[in-house]
């Protein structure tokens, strides 16, 4: 008796074990998960989406049909009946105008969708009711399939539907910054995706997984390599690899584009120069055009980092960026590409505050940019800190296509442990105004080209992706890529209700984790900026692999690199005079913003001491000092960590084991890393405050000679 009992016992728990296991969730799947619906849901939904009408045979039309296969297979829990005619009420049919008599007949708004865009209505045809998702286009149907999707995973009726979705921006693009020998410059997600040595004769199914994902929000580019590019990118080899993945992507609407190294000319085919007006260079980069062609017949373009940082470009010939931009555009324009061609410049050899030179470089360029050629601009000044203002160069090219960049891999937020949500950065950035033509020019009308009437419209974000099985590093960092794609689709979104449709289609719809989590989300980049780089400072990451606070660095190899050249702490005060009385950043915004910028009082305090130097005694609007205010900061900073970790330890019932025990686990780093950045800052300004701290903030743990002393060799990531 005992022993029947015991093996039943171990046999229930096997079962168990079993079925846990097949519940187990890594973050592979996403937010592309399409668990069952609760019952409730599936009342509403299974006679409204078992039967799949396909009208088109294109790979795209496929990838649709078999993504909402899929997904209903999934959220209804029973197989879905593919059909290609409409036998019943309830059918959700998809596809064109071209491909479909019934949706030609039925007179959908298509007209002003583009190839991209798409309706899905609840409709009556041939006497049935019918869901319909059209579009002029097979990727147009593809997205609203996902869209379609997306209502039934956030839970929302699909009774009566009537969407249109067009995306704002033509170019949304995600850029890797993955070398050939599979490491990832600002990587935290493991190596790359793209297993060169295996292909072209080997194709991951991650590569098809990972277009499903851009498709599903929109991102149409991909990027494959580094803009510090490989010659190698260029040659036959490569360009079959790179034409294999494009293969793949090419069902999903995305296009891939390489980027390159200005000097390829001389490095693979011993040219004299790599002067954009030389004929022979002219002639090789044209030559080149019409052999990746030939490989990849959709290919979309260039993405160039010239004369910026180290990288050789047409200035090294006393050209302009415009010419060697331009240069390559010719070379593209009979194949319809583009070059997308970086703003991201400065030279150690110029003296001037690093973050005026990529202005002064550009601004006189206005105009002289061929029409194929995207200037794309990071969104701040500087570099991807974790606040900036927006760059000046917005609204300042009017003439200019110009492309907003961000940075998704969280290079200066915390890699992949810190739990920062970027959407509202991103929102931040977006609904900045330029003013450049009245109030309401804001950045993401200089983006979308609706300020300017612009040709060409892009959005580039730095990916996050790399072999983890979660592909972003986190399941947190996972919800930047989600929000860069719905961003770059339409800027004017909110990152609040992006991060609501994430977490309901990543975690769960229960309103019990939606809502904690959302607000938890919302304050997280607020969060770093708290116990990083407070006030409008910036840049006081260790030099090099950027982990971590070093703001004493002095000896970096050009004074641009150094942390002191950001914050110019003395014992007067801290933060850069970037008024008339010093670097006088703030005339290369439009005058209402410049006046602000250049008075102290008026200047908001999360761009203080990026303005300005200012007293340690100055009183702030709150009344209390700088000095007690900048401690403050950083104390809410490790406090808001704290309360982030309270919040997620009471939502363990919600979530599976393995992802709640991971976030668990690094929001335990981030607490411990957010208090060493509080404590070396603090340790290091108050060498140069002399006062002491506000009352009731604890002194830091440790001396600063103990922080100065960390080091950090083998940080992933950087460049070595
Ligand atoms: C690819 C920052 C990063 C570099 C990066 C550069 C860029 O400086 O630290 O790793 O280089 O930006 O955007 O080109």
């Amino acid at each position: 008796m005992k022993i029947a009992s015991l093996l039943q016992g171990l046999f229930v728990s096997a079962i168990l074990a079993l079925a846990s296991a097949a519940h187990a969730e890594d973050g592979y799947d996403l937010w592309l998960r399409y668990h069952p619906v609760e019952k409730e849901w599936l009342g509403r939904y299974r006679t409204d989406a078992t039967t799949l009408v396909t009208a088109g045979s294109s790979p795209t039309a496929r990838a649709a049909r078999d993504e909402l296969a899929r997904g209903l297979r999934g959220l209804l829990g029973r197989a879905v009946k593919l059909d290609d005619t409409i036998r019943g009420n309830g059918a959700v049919l998809f596809g064109t105008p071209a491909n479909s008599r019934t949706i030609a007949g039925l007179n959908l708004p298509l007209a002003k969708l583009g190839a991209e865009g798409y309706v899905i209505r609840s409709v009556t045809a041939r006497g049935r009711k019918l869901t319909v998702i059209a579009a002029n286009g097979d990727v147009g149907v593809l997205y609203g399939a996902f869209h379609f999707l997306r209502l039934m995973q956030t839970r929302q009726s699909i009774d009566h539907l009537d969407v249109a979705s067009v995306p704002r921006i033509q170019y949304r693009i995600l850029d890797h910054w993955d070398n050939l020998d599979r490491t990832v410059e600002r990587g935290y997600a493991g190596f790359s995706i793209w297993d060169w040595q295996k292909l072209p004769d080997y194709l991951d199914p991650r590569y098809t997984d990972y277009a499903r994902a851009q498709a599903s929000i929109g991102v149409n580019g991909v990027v494959l390599n580094n803009v510090g590019a490989q010659t190698a990118m260029l040659t036959p080899l490569y360009l079959k690899k790179a034409a294999a993945l494009a293969d793949v992507f090419r069902p999903y609407g995305i296009k891939v584009y390489f980027s390159v190294r200005w000097s390829t000319p001389m490095e693979l085919d011993g040219l004299k120069s790599a002067d954009p007006l030389d004929p022979a260079v002219i002639a090789w980069w044209k030559a080149k055009a019409d052999e990746i062609y030939g490989a990849i017949p959709d290919f979309g373009g260039f993405l160039v980092k010239a004369n910026s940082e180290g990288q050789p470009g047409p200035q090294d010939y006393k050209r302009t960026h415009a010419d060697g931009a331009n240069m390559l555009a010719d070379a593209l324009a009979p194949h319809h590409g583009i070059v997308m061609w970086r703003a991201f410049v400065y030279s150690q050899n110029n003296p001037v505050d690093r973050v005026k030179q990529a202005y002064d470089e550009f601004v006189p360029l206005d105009g002289k940019f061929d029409d194929n050629v995207i200037v794309q601009v990071k969104n701040g000044p500087l570099d991807f800190q974790p606040r900036e203002p927006f760059s000046p160069l917005f609204g300042a090219t009017p003439k200019t296509n110009l492309a907003l960049e961000v940075q998704i891999t969280k290079e200066y937020l915390g890699f992949a442990t810190h739990l920062a949500y970027l959407g509202t950065m991103w929102q931040e950035v977006l609904e900045s105004d330029t003013y450049a033509r009245g109030p309401g020019s804001t950045v993401a009308k200089v983006v979308d080209g609706s300020l300017f009437a612009n040709k060409l419209t892009a959005m580039a974000g730095v990916g996050n992706v790399g072999t983890d099985r979660n592909w972003t590093g986190s399941q947190f960092n996972q919800a930047n890529w989600y929000a860069f794609g719905r961003l770059a689709w339409n800027p004017n979104l909110s990152a609040r209700a992006i991060a609501e449709e994430w977490v309901r289609m990543t975690f769960t719809n229960d309103k019990a984790f939606v809502a904690p989590v959302v607000d938890m989300m919302m304050g997280s980049r607020e969060t770093v900026v708290d116990y990083m780089t407070p006030l409008g400072l910036a840049h006081l990451m260790g030099t090099g692999h950027h982990y971590g606070p070093a703001p004493w660095v002095d000896n970096a190899g050009r004074p641009d690199w150094n942390p002191v050249y950001y914050h110019r702490a003395d014992a007067q005060g801290i933060g850069v005079d970037r008024t008339p009385t010093g670097s006088n950043a703030v005339a290369q915004y439009a005058p209402p913003l410049a006046a602000q910028f250049t008075d102290l009082d008026k200047t908001p305090d999360k761009y203080l001491l990026w303005f300005h130097h200012v007293a340690w005694d100055y009183k702030m609007k709150s009344g209390r000092t700088l000095w007690d205010k900048l401690v403050l900061h950083y104390t809410h900073g490790v406090e808001d960590v704290a309360k982030m970790r309270t919040t997620w330890a009471k939502l363990r019932p919600y979530v599976d084991p393995q992802r709640y025990e991971e976030t668990a686990a690094y929001l335990a780093i981030q607490e411990k890393e957010a208090k060493w950045w509080r404590d070396a800052c603090i340790a290091y300004f108050q060498t140069f405050s002399n006062r002491p701290l506000p009352p009731g903030m604890a002194p830091p743990e440790h001396p600063l000679a103990y922080y100065k002393g960390l080091s950090f060799p083998y940080e992933p990531g950087t460049a070595r």
